[in-house]
């Protein structure tokens, strides 16, 4: 086995010289509508899905079925006398591309909380893993448990006509969102508060009462938690945790399966993870130059971390080009509830300071924060200070888009998905064909 790791490396690392330089010196040739650097640019760029949900603009940001974030926040429903959107209602408009009234957001609301029972053998299987787990492995987790539960994989099972897929998908899909709230809530108690459970409030809406069940009965966190799952639901169709869902169940993989697969996705540090991965940076930054940082230290540590070939969580996209709206959207959260808190004053520095030294590198596309910049700072605010936990939050919002996309996906029969691959040699030898015909 030994061996077998020093050939692999020996042979790899040539290889992945040979393929970069191949690119840079043949990046622009067209094979098909597509270039040899598509190929090589994970897929960036390339439309290859259908997404009704949302739609995301590399300038503006994303809009929900038309709606931009500000807009969102001016006209989905509020609890009575409320400031933030309910994200039931933004399930509604992603699954209808309609406005709801705050009667469609209660119906939502009534029935989720009837459906949001969870198995008892899905909090023994959570029971069963080590405590040290990391909670997003657990929620992962607890989600295939769920898969027990699943009325598609049984209707499936039964002979169901292909017509009627969506019917079951439907189901899968209210119980699976009804339900993940308590697991989210159930996996933060027992690994950071001794298993010391809170019973869900049937008098509190989704968020709030997630929010109640995490033991946060702040006002103003309720506000926060409404917010959080509305902006963080969906964006468009090719992000890791969006795609997972589209690719694992256009196998027909039922929504549990699909799901749970997404979240491994969120769980990577390049996607949702990066929101715990900014606050450990924050945290480094503040043990190593304290709790002060001026704009110049600030600056060197950014500095600091490139130079150790790392990256500056929270910043850079795929596709955005300009600050993403959901960062905007905390940040105005923050200036009316938290304006001198220290740890947001050093977000925002680091806003100031970062793109122009980003920027500088002539590598990075995208010097401007992302959604997860500033979410952490929110969170610790009022004391959910367990930061491995913050992907967990991001999930169950996610779970609002990919779902409501799964279940167009089943709806219009969408086929298997199943690109086409091809290997350098292949690629080489289309190259040459190509050069030579020229
Ligand atoms: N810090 C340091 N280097 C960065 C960087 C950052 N924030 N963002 C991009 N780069 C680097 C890339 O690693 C790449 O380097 P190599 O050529 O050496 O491989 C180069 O700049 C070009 O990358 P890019 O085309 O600008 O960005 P990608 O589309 O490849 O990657 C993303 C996008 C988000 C993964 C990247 O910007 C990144 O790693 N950011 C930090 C992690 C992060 O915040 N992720 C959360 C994104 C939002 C979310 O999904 O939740």
């Amino acid at each position: 086995m030994v061996q077998l790791k020093r050939k692999f490396i020996e042979k790899a690392q040539p290889l992945s010289a040979e393929i970069r330089q191949f690119v840079k010196e043949n990046g622009n040739v067209a094979l098909g509508s597509f270039t040899v650097e598509d190929i090589y640019a994970g897929q960036k760029g390339i439309i290859g899905l259908l997404t009704e949900t949302s739609l995301l603009d590399a300038n503006e940001g994303i809009r929900f079925r038309g709606y931009s974030i500000p807009e969102l926040r001016e006209k989905l429903p509020k609890v009575p006398g409320g400031t933030e959107p309910l994200p039931e209602g933004l399930f509604y408009l992603m699954v209808l591309g309609e406005l709801p009234t705050y009667e469609d957001v209660l119906e939502i609301q009534e029935t989720w909380r009837e459906r949001a029972d969870v198995p008892k053998h899905v909090f023994e299987t959570l029971d069963a893993l080590p405590i040290t787990t990391h909670p997003m492995t657990q929620f992962s987790i607890g989600i295939m448990a769920m898969q027990t539960d699943s009325v598609f994989a049984k209707a499936y099972r039964e002979g169901i006509n292909k017509k009627d897929y969506w019917d079951p998908t439907y189901e899968d899909v209210i119980n699976l969102l009804a339900r993940l709230p308590r697991i989210a809530a159930y996996i933060y108690r027992r690994t950071y508060k001794n298993g010391d459970h809170i019973a869900p409030n049937p008098e509190l809406d989704w968020a709030a009462n997630f929010a109640h069940m995490l033991g946060y009965d702040q006002n103003e966190f309720y506000k926060l938690m409404r917010l959080y799952l509305t902006i963080h639901a969906d964006h468009e169709g090719g992000n890791v945790s969006a795609h997972t869902t589209h690719l694992v169940g256009s196998a027909l993989s039922d929504p549990y399966l699909a799901f749970s697969a997404s979240m491994n996705g969120l769980a990577g540090p390049l996607h949702g993870l990066a929101n715990q991965e900014v606050v450990r940076w924050l945290n480094e930054l503040r043990e190593e130059i304290g709790h002060s940082p001026s704009k110049e230290e600030i600056a060197n540590y950014i500095k600091e971390t490139l130079a150790n070939g790392k990256v500056v969580p929270g910043y850079g996209h795929a596709v955005l080009r300009k600050t993403d709206p959901r960062f905007v959207a905390q940040q105005e959260f923050a200036k009316t509830y938290m304006p001198d808190d220290a740890l947001v004053n050093i977000v925002w520095n680091v806003y100031e300071v970062a793109p122009p030294i980003l920027e500088g590198t002539g590598k990075i596309k995208n010097p401007w924060p992302n959604v997860d910049a500033h979410s952490g700072a929110l969170l610790l605010h009022y004391g959910l200070n367990e930061y491995d936990f913050y992907t967990v939050l991001f999930g169950v919002s996610r779970a609002l888009g990919v779902m409501a996309s799964l279940l167009w996906d089943r709806a219009l029969g969408l086929p298997i998905e199943r690109p086409k691959s091809v290997t350098f040699e292949l690629l080489k030898n289309l190259v040459e064909a190509k050069k030579a015909k020229a």
